[in-house]
């Protein structure tokens, strides 16, 4: 009996091990980890397309129409190259029936990365507002930049050439904005053009 007994032992040492790799075989592995949506690389200036709109049009823009603006100019002043975006002329709306649509506007979803070291991300923006209308009042119309809906910039008076505008980003770090540029009218009166150029987004 004895000698019967090891060949038997072998053959179930056999099994067992067949049976262990059978098995291992048959268990689910864990999901693939997915990608974040989230995929700037920490360091990397962010991606703001065509601000300078040197394409000629509003490539990279998503735009809310108003009548004749928002669109991209090249008879008028430009901050670089060829062309700006004449965002409106404080007096151009549409009327339409009872409603009124007397804002235009631009915008663009930007991903924020996380800055390298000390690098905080930067918004630049160059803005131009020359007053056509024979008063001096303003505040009847405006340009607004906003941040995820939230206002960071306002002007309704001629500037006297281009100016810089910039705001600090370091709070929206590793997170997805919403950029947008708005002018806005309420009457035909008191003609202001306003202009926007080299908007850019940079390290400091
Ligand atoms: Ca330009
Ligand atoms: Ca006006």
């Amino acid at each position: 009996m004895k000698q019967n007994k090891i060949p038997f032992l072998v053959l179930s040492a056999f099994l067992m091990l067949f049976l262990a790799v059978t098995l291992s075989s048959c268990v689910p592995t864990a999901p693939e980890l997915t990608e974040p949506n989230f995929t700037s690389t920490p360091g990397e200036p962010p991606v703001l397309v065509n601000g300078d709109f040197e394409t000629g049009d509003f490539t990279g823009w998503k735009v809310t129409t108003s009548n004749r603006f928002p669109y991209v100019q090249s008879d008028y002043l430009s901050h670089s190259g060829a062309y700006s975006a004449f965002m409106g002329d404080g007096a151009d709306y549409l009327w339409s029936g009872a409603t009124k649509t007397n804002t235009a506007s631009i915008e663009q979803t930007v991903e924020i990365p996380n800055g390298s070291g000390a690098l905080k991300p930067l918004l630049s923006f160059y803005y131009l507002v020359v007053n056509l209308s024979d008063t001096s009042e303003t505040g009847w119309d405006w340009m607004k930049v906003y941040i995820n809906d939230n206002e960071i910039f306002r002007v309704d008076n001629h500037t006297n050439g281009w100016k810089e505008f910039t705001y600090d980003l370091s709070s929206y770090m590793g997170s997805t904005i919403t950029l947008k540029v708005s002018s806005w009218t309420n009457d035909v009166n008191d003609r202001f053009l306003y202009f926007v150029d080299d908007i850019t987004i940079t390290w400091y």
